[in-house]
């Protein structure tokens, strides 16, 4: 699937700022901050759009956070492997599609287009393989049938399931405790209570053709992959295993980071990612954003409405990813007025850049605390816009590359 083009990114070390900080971070399965420096090159996965409804600000919130992410490790030196999947087939896609009368595939292809265009508005760097689950039915297949080969799968009426116990480190992502595995498995898309199941958190890994919906040939007959298997094997097709990060909402942590995890890691022998960063629900008017409570602010109509692409990455960033915000009307409001503040001091330069650079980069790596960095640099600002004009000169130029590099704003 073609991406969308990236913005470019300047190179604070050829301004003479040298490489910023590691990256510390917060992993959910270990519950504690990590260190994310791997050696020349990075790689992460994050789990992309269902392409029906987008692009929500939930979803942007979770991007931003992940383009942070890549922006840090750039600003060390490293190179980065990002990989991010869509999910065009699945059954909320197929349901809307039916409930709309629009084909599936046009509906599909419309919310990508969209989702492309937001996402080069809010300069959110592309990922370098931007992968449908359609198009890579025959990497599922294939790790179904290294699964198959291992004994860890079995048929129930020509369903195929893989038994999650089979992987020593199942329950390790999450940390969940069997109740809680079991709900969020019956509301997230699971069938803990299908009869005949060998144990109620088994999962499917390919579905047996049902009456009116597409499918595919396969060595298990016609039918189409589970959800897991394709976030699984795409990420060991373009990252190998034990990749850096694994990323998403935390709506993800349970059943499909936990359950695609399991898949890889019994197929590969090998942990499936070291870290697992999860972005905090993104609520509007009292309830979590979402596709189907149809609570949803849409990028698309805030940029209909006029609305700066900058001040809606700016409302975005100024959460904290780990905690979870509710969205207010005003927020876009705000950022705007800070957007315009930020943008003529720039132009008038202040005080010497080196310092906020610092405490940009220190914040982000920190956690990738974005509201902090923000801070950091409304405090150049008000010492700009004090200084009238009677700044460092390039102390604009300079800090401007970095807000660009750093927090993505322009
Ligand atoms: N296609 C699957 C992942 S393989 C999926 O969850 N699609 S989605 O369209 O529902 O969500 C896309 C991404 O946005 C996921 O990472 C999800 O965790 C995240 N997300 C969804 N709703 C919110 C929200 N309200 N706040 C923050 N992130 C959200
Ligand atoms: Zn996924």
């Amino acid at each position: 699937m073609r991406a969308w083009t990236s913005p470019e990114v300047p190179d604070l070390t050829a301004l003479g700022l040298g490489p910023g900080p590691a990256a510390h971070v917060h992993d959910t399965a270990r519950g504690k901050a990590v260190v994310l420096d791997p050696e020349g090159r990075a790689r992460m996965y994050v789990c992309g759009i269902t392409p029906y409804d987008a692009t929500h600000l939930g979803h942007a919130a979770t991007y931003l956070t992940f383009d942070l992410l890549q922006r840090v490790w750039r600003d060390r030196g490293l190179e980065v492997v990002y990989t991010q999947n869509i999910t065009d087939v699945d059954d909320p896609l197929l349901e809307r599609a039916a409930a709309t009368g629009i084909e599936w595939t046009d509906l599909a292809e419309r919310e990508i287009a969209l989702f492309r265009e937001d996402m080069s508005a809010l300069r959110v760097i592309a990922p370098d393989h931007y992968i449908g689950a359609v198009e890579s039915i025959p990497l599922a297949v294939a790790l179904i049938e290294r699964l198959r080969e291992r004994g860890v799968t079995y048929e129930l009426d020509g369903d195929v399931y893989f038994s999650v116990h089979a992987d020593p480190a199942f329950g390790e992502v999450s940390g969940y405790d069997q109740a809680t595995m079991l709900r969020l498995f019956g509301e997230r898309g699971g069938d803990p209570g299908r009869e005949g199941k060998r144990d109620p958190l088994d999962c499917l890994l390919w579905q047996a053709e049902r009456p009116g919906e597409p499918s595919w040939d396969s060595p298990f007959g016609r039918g189409r992959p589970g959800w897991h298997v394709e976030c699984s094997s795409i990420a060991l097709e373009t990252l190998g295993h034990d990749f850096d990060v694994q990323g998403g909402g935390t709506d993800l942590i349970f059943p499909h980071h936990e359950m695609s995890a399991s898949e890889a890691q019994v197929a590969t022998d090998d942990r499936f990612a070291k870290a697992y960063v999860h972005q905090a629900m993104v609520a509007y008017a009292g309830e979590k954003m979402s596709k189907s409570l149809g609570n949803l602010v849409l990028v698309s109509r805030l940029r209909a409405d006029g609305h700066d692409p900058m001040a809606i990455r700016l409302a975005v960033l100024d959460h904290h990813y780990r905690t979870g915000w509710e969205w207010a009307d005003s927020d876009i409001v705000d950022a705007a007025k800070r957007l315009g503040r930020w943008r003529e001091a720039f132009a008038s330069g202040g005080p010497a850049a080196e310092p906020v650079v610092a405490a940009v980069r220190e914040a982000l790596a920190d956690d990738l605390d974005a509201p902090r960095a923000i801070a950091a640099v409304d405090s150049w600002v008000d010492a700009a816009m004090a200084a009238a004009g009677d700044g460092v000169p390039g102390s604009g130029r300079t800090v401007a590359s970095a807000v660009d590099a750093l927090l993505g704003v322009i």
